[in-house]
């Protein structure tokens, strides 16, 4: 009887390794998927397969059974499902190893499969079932491990005492090795399952305040612009490799130091203009609104941009200027700055002179590329100053415009090696061909993008090995806060070619051609690729 109970409870424990080796697996599922891919949710997404599957007359039953509560009670039933299979895998691992931890694979390897399977998603999104799977089953395996050691130690102990007893043999020596065991199995237990409760509450709460603002944001109706931006004839030369002329919302580089993308309700959302004003001014997303719309098309650079580097983009936003918004609070004199905060607590600092400057489109965007601004670049306002790096003008998911100096305030980025101010040092990028990728010899085209905003490129020039610097055709720009493209047909010989570009503004000065790194306030030098011909 007592040696029943005695196996009885190390079985009960090994129940428990396996729903914390469930749990551990669930949690990194749902960080990744926070992280990678929003889609990618295992119990979800096994949740939304059972619907798939469950015959009509099934689902029938249970929405009459259920009512509006069918969908909680399929994931409560799911989840019970999850902790009564987990226990089994930690009770195999213990009683018939590895079947525990190849249980686990197994259902990793089902929840990856009805994920991928769903409807919509990237590649990306089967790396949360993956991880967690790895993380979960390296949990389960250390748990029963220990488990195991525990077992060991009080077995021999046991022994020992019934020795005792019969022919009194010495008191063991390692008499606290039980202890220590059953400690060092119920301290790596407690802290994998607070931390899989933590981290998978937070994830999951994360996740689903992300759908619910990205719900939000697809109902959303912006305004139409009361002025539009012409888009010239020959603004987009038809080129294979070259960029775009506008990014697509979904290729546009993100920068941020947000580790899971802000969400606000834009019926919530406030931006306050204090600091140095006369009266202090709190406006609403309507308000924004109500101001009246236009477009702007403007290109968007950022500080760690390296020459030839993807960190610039160009879309059509459409906002409101930033002068009319500050107009409203009045900026006090001796205020040089403005220091403009996100929802998150980054700062950046612009100089109060480009925000008011009647010549210089510095706006409030709400919209990129026709419709509201994505989660990703700064939902539901952010700024967007032409001719200023992103570090010190582009602030996403905008809460406060402060008004101020640069001897009283400082930004994020100031302490940490960047500079206050960082107008972008105007450049040139090739596109195609790429480096790297041979191309067949014969006449090919050369192109690329060259941008200078708030002045505007006025030439682009490209040089073949140690050749003479020859113009490149421009597209016919949009406006001086775009980039523009160029191109140039290259009879292209076999052999090994540097390919080198550079720019020249519309005031006359040529791009930097001494080398500069990204710190303090941005990259200079000009591109020079090597591209091989065959
Ligand atoms: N809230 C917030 N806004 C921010 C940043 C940030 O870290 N947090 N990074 C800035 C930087 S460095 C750049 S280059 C631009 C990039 O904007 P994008 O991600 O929409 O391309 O956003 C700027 N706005
Ligand atoms: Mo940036």
């Amino acid at each position: 009887m007592a040696k029943r109970s005695f196996g009885r409870r190390f079985i009960a424990w090994a129940a428990l390794a396996g729903v914390i080796g469930g749990a551990v697996f669930l949690a990194t599922a749902e960080l990744f998927a926070l992280i990678f891919a929003r889609a990618a949710s295992p119990i979800l997404a096994v949740g939304g397969f059972v619907i798939d599957i469950v015959p009509q007359p099934f689902k029938e039953l249970a929405i009459a059974t259920f009512g509006e509560y069918d969908k909680i009670v399929l994931l409560a039933g799911l989840g019970l499902a999850v902790v009564i299979a987990s226990a089994i895998a930690g009770v195999l691992q213990l009683v018939r190893p590895p079947l525990g931890v190849i249980a686990l694979v197994v259902a990793g390897g089902l929840s990856t499969a009805a994920i991928v399977t769903r409807a919509g998603v990237t590649p990306l999104a089967v790396l949360p079932p993956i991880l967690g799977t790895v993380v979960g089953s390296f949990l389960l395996l250390l748990l029963v491990r220990r488990l195991r050691a525990w077992r060991a130690s009080a077995v021999r102990e046991r022994d020992r005492e019934d020795a005792d007893d019969e022919s009194r043999v010495p008191a063991a020596v390692d008499e606290p090795r039980v202890g220590l065991d059953r400690r060092r199995f119920f301290v790596l237990a407690a802290v994998a399952g607070a931390s899989a409760i933590i981290v998978g509450i937070t994830s999951r709460t994360v996740s689903m305040a992300v759908a619910s603002v990205e719900t939000i944001r697809k109902a959303l109706k912006l305004p139409a612009p009361r002025t539009t931006v012409t888009v010239p004839a020959g603004a987009e030369l038809d080129v294979p490799g070259l960029s775009e002329l506008f990014t697509p919302n979904a290729d546009f580089y993100r920068v941020d130091t947000a580790l899971t993308v802000p969400t606000i309700d834009p019926e919530s959302w406030r931006l306050v203009i204090d600091g140095m004003v006369d009266q202090r001014v709190e406006l609403s997303f309507q308000d924004i609104l109500d101001m009246g719309v236009d477009e702007y098309a403007i290109t968007l650079t950022c500080v760690s941009n390296e020459v030839g580097g993807e960190l610039v983009g160009n879309a059509m936003w459409l906002g409101v200027p930033l002068r009319d918004v500050l107009r409203k609070a009045g900026a006090k004199s001796g205020a040089d700055m403005v220091l403009s905060r996100s929802i998150d607590g980054y700062t950046a600092s612009t100089p109060l002179a480009a925000l008011v400057d009647d010549e210089l489109d510095a706006i409030l965007a709400v919209g990129m590329n026709g419709e509201p601004l994505p989660l990703e670049h700064g939902f539901p306002v952010r700024m967007v100053v032409p001719g200023l790096y992103g570090y010190v003008s582009a602030t996403k998911w905008l809460t406060e415009l402060k008004v101020t100096t640069f001897a009283q305030d400082e930004a994020y980025w100031t302490p940490r090696g960047y500079s206050a101010e960082a107008p972008i040092k105007f450049s040139s990028r090739l596109d195609t061909p790429s480096i790297g990728e041979a191309v067949p010899a014969g006449r090919i085209p050369i192109a690329g993008v060259a941008w200078a905003q708030s002045v505007g490129i006025e030439r682009v020039e490209v040089r073949i090995d140690e050749g003479e610097w020859m113009p490149a055709t421009l597209s016919t720009p949009i406006n001086d806060d775009t980039w523009v493209q160029w191109f140039m047909e290259w009879d292209a010989t076999p052999g090994t070619h540097y390919v080198a570009v550079r720019a020249v503004n519309k005031n006359g000065d040529l791009q930097i051609e001494e080398r500069a790194p990204i710190a303090p306030n941005g990259s200079s030098g000009w591109q020079r690729s090597l591209i091989r011909v065959t």
